[in-house]
């Protein structure tokens, strides 16, 4: 996979980018990531990428010249193709679902929104996909682009250690994962659950979707209501939740 990200900040990303899993696939081969500034691409001698609103209005918006200019520079520089996504509060929301998604994808081309905004056009006729990653405000799409690069990459078969390991996390099932332990089996008094280090398989797994359900019915509710809960476990829940 070729990820190229265009942005005014270039050198936000050396921190996330070289450490990790990301660095990892990297050195894998599996996902090469590219930076562009897109001051490279404005075409005067300030390097402007910004300007006031038509209108009137606070602060100032990306120009949609050096963006577009950015984009098929940087199209033509692979022959894979994929999706142009934009990194706006206004988009749809990122979740594991996206990440899934996104991560079948041979190229992504990742524009990191800025100022008070981007002219529409950019919206409309350069980007095929808009993300936000939450309900807040970020000072532009830098974190944005980190936060989707890394949640896409842990997705690339042989990113992760083992193959299995990102099929139990949080939301893999629709449901936050359940509590995990290492040794010692005791600390300050504090001790793992028995069943952990009973051995047996079968109560190992049942205590850990019960756990899972639990965590996710007091944190997450709204995730619960889209999961699907045999009698037993609705009936485990309605009385350990009771008794919190
Ligand atoms: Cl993608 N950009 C900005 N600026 N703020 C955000 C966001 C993106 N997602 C949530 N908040």
């Amino acid at each position: 996979m070729r990820i190229d990200i265009l942005t005014i900040f270039p050198g936000m990303f050396s921190g996330p980018f070289e450490e990790s899993i990301v660095k990892r696939a990297v050195e894998k081969g599996l996902v090469q990531i590219f930076l562009h500034d897109i001051r490279d691409y404005a075409s005067d001698k300030h390097r402007t990428v910004d300007d006031y609103p038509f209108g009137g209005g606070q602060g100032m918006l990306m120009k949609p010249e050096p963006l577009f200019a950015a984009v098929e520079d940087v199209q033509g520089q692979a022959a894979e193709r994929g999706p142009i996504v934009l990194l706006t509060p206004q988009g749809r929301l990122f979740d594991q679902e996206v990440a899934v998604e996104l991560a079948r994808q041979d190229r992504l081309i990742v524009i990191c929104g800025h100022y008070e905004g981007v002219d529409a056009r950019v919206h409309e006729h350069l980007a095929t996909d808009e993300i936000s990653i939450g309900d807040y405000v970020l000072s532009g799409g830098e974190l944005a682009a980190m936060v989707v690069v890394d949640a896409v990459v842990r997705q690339i078969p042989g990113a992760l250690g083992s193959p299995l390991s990102s099929g139990d996390d949080s939301f893999a099932q629709g449901l936050l994962e359940h509590p995990q332990y290492t040794r010692p089996a005791e600390f300050r008094g504090m001790s793992v659950p028995e069943v952990l280090l009973s051995g047996n398989h079968g109560e190992i797994a049942r205590w850990r979707r019960r756990q899972s359900l639990l965590r996710t019915a007091q944190n997450r509710p709204d995730l619960l209501a889209s999961a699907e809960l045999t009698e037993e476990e609705k009936q485990w829940l309605l009385t350990n939740l009771s008794s919190q």
